[in-house]
């Protein structure tokens, strides 16, 4: 296989699946009965806060046990074997990071943050006194402390990072890779981009457990649990490519 220029990622809850994180469908996109698009929202905010609150503090919490999995460790070795790549997660969760990713867009936010809703500014706040569900906390900023809010990309709100990730999608061309980990193409404009990348001249391979709304937008499919089937890939990949010689 030629080597790639260039190798676009995107990853879904899938690749967080086998370290323990529950998935949107595995939970049938319910949580504690509430639809996740009933929680995840900015009117649900304003409605209930403290139960879009505790939503987000129980996943922030079991964020400190867990750890990043066969799957996460693949796609940094990927990325620091291989070319020149763009690492975008759909995930709130910090796996990727610390599965040695050097460089991750997280497209739909970050747990391990909170956004002061009067500056909008963000910082990490994973400290015992932040994670109690039944107490939001404020913020260091202002003078007059404001509420913090969960800071991740709500249904309705606009992903972060969507100038940088059509840009990279759009220098793709012909020969190049786009690899897609662990989602069920449910949510757009995640759902979009490897139908984009493929437009754009990539070969666009999955992997994931079963097959996704998106199917048709994907070259290669690989179906099995990711932490098994991405790391054979990604040696096959490589070992190919070092034969190739380095990229031009
Ligand atoms: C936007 C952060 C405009 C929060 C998330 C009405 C009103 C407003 C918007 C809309 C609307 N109707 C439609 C929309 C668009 C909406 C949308 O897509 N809705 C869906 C429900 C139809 N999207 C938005 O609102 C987005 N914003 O459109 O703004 C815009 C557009 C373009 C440019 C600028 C502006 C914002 C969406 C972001 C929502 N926030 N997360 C939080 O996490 O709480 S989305 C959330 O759900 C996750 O982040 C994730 O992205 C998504 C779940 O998807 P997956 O990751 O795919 O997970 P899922 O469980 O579904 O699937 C797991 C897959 O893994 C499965 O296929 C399974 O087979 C596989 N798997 C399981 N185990 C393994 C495995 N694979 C491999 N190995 C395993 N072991």
């Amino acid at each position: 296989m030629k080597r790639p220029s260039r190798v676009f990622i995107l990853t879904g809850a899938g690749v967080s699946a086998e370290s323990g994180v529950p998935t949107f469908r595995d939970a049938n996109g319910l949580w504690e009965g509430h639809r996740f698009e009933d929680v995840a929202t900015p009117s649900a905010w304003r409605r209930d806060p403290l139960t879009v609150w505790r939503f987000y503090t129980l996943r922030r919490r079991a964020l400190l046990n867990v750890k990043p999995n066969a799957a996460h460790v693949a796609v940094a070795r990927l990325q620091a074997e291989g070319p020149p790549s763009l690492l975008v997660s759909q995930n709130v969760d910090d796996l990727h990071q610390r599965a040695g990713s050097a460089s991750v867009l997280s497209m739909h936010g970050q747990l391990r943050s909170l956004r002061c809703e009067a500056s909008g500014r963000c910082e990490e706040r994973m400290a015992e006194d932040d994670l109690h569900e039944g107490h939001m906390v404020t913020c260091t900023c202002c003078a007059a402390p404001s509420r913090m809010r969960p800071d991740v990309v709500w249904f309705g709100e606009t992903p972060l990072g969507m100038p940088k990730i059509h840009d990279w999608i759009g220098r793709l061309s012909d020969g190049d890779l786009c690899l897609v980990v662990g989602t069920s193409g449910h949510v757009f404009p995640a759902a979009d981009l490897a139908r984009q990348a493929r437009q754009a001249g990539a070969r666009t391979v999955l992997v994931n457990l079963d097959e996704p709304l998106n199917a048709g937008d994907f070259d290669e499919v690989h179906l099995g649990p990711a932490g098994k089937l991405l790391p054979g890939l990604v040696d096959t990949w490589l070992e190919a490519w070092s034969a190739d010689g380095p990229s031009v």
